[in-house]
Formats: structure tokens, sequence, C-alpha cells
């Protein structure tokens, strides 16, 4: 078993970005994660390896991030029972619609959580919640990181007063 509960893959190296905003996160809430670079059609038989490794590891949800026809979260999905949420990037021809489209619109039997485009700091604090059904420690640290933001927001200048 590895310390990582949170396994991250991208299609491409041109998704890094998102999947770094989503460790960035994870590790703000001192959840192990991991980050995988792997095509779901240009390297399908590596993509299983990892998959099939992440499950023995005891990791306990995956991020799968990618454009264009967005296939790797329901790759990902089709060959596990963790949960998996997708993240759409931009890009194609309708700058990322097309990648939202094609993972929120999985078909029946098989689920795909969906966060906005190129919303990797979601997609980690999504994992962060579901890891914090059966983890008090974590779920006292996602409440301590809300109530962080709306005191910043009640602290900016435009709500003096308030
Ligand atoms: C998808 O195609 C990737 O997830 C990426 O978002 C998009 C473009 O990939 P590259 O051309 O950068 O390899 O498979």
């Amino acid at each position: 078993m590895s310390s990582n509960r949170v396994g991250i893959v991208v299609g491409s190296r041109s998704d890094i970005a998102a999947a770094e905003k989503a460790a960035a996160v994870l590790d703000e809430l001192g959840v192990g994660n991991e980050i995988r670079v792997i095509s779901a059609h240009r390297a399908p038989d590596l993509l299983g390896r990892w998959v099939a490794s992440a499950d023995q590891r005891g990791i306990g949800v995956i991020i799968a991030i990618a454009g264009l026809a967005a296939h790797l979260p329901g790759v990902v999905a089709s060959q596990t029972a963790l949960p998996v949420i997708g993240v759409p990037m931009a890009g194609g021809v309708s700058d990322g619609l097309d990648a939202l489209l094609a993972i929120v619109q999985m078909p029946k039997g098989v689920p795909v959580a969906t966060v906005g485009v190129g919303n990797g700091e979601n997609a980690g604090l999504l994992a962060a919640a579901i890891l914090a059904v059966s983890d008090d420690g974590l779920r006292t640290r996602i409440e301590e990181r809300r109530a962080s933001q709306a005191a910043a927001i009640a602290a900016d200048p435009a709500n003096e007063g308030l």
C-alpha cells in the first residue's frame, strides 16, 4: 500500500497545469497524491496497468483530465469501481465545451463525476470530500479551508461594515 490516496491522470503533458492545481489543493489538505501522464488511446495497456495498480495500492479516488474527445475519464472508470472525477480541458472545436459534453454524457452503467472546464482545483476538493466521508480529520481540514475562504471575502475592503 502506498500513502497516496488520490491518483491524477492526464491524457497529455499539455493538460498538466490542471493536474497541478488538483495536486496543490490535495497537498494543502494533507492528502497524498500522484500525477501520471497516460494517453487512453496512445497507451491503453499502460493506462490499464496503472488503474489496476492504483486500485491495489489503496488509492481511493481517481481524477482524469482530458480534452478533445476526452475519453480518458470514461476509459478509466470502465476499469475500476473507484469513484472517477473527470476534468474537461479547453481546446478543440468549441474550446472545452466539446470535452465537457463528452465527459458529462457518460452512458449509463459507469458514472464519471464532472467538474468545470480546466477546474483542477474543484476536482481536488471533490476528491478530498469523497475521502472525508470516512476521515474526520480531513473533514475538519476541509471545513477550516471553507471558513478561511469566507473570512477572506469578509475581509475585502469592499465589504467593510458587513
Ligand atoms: C487529449 O487530447 C489530451 O487530454 C489533450 O487534452 C488533447 C491534446 O493532446 P496533445 O495533442 O497535447 O497530445 O488526448
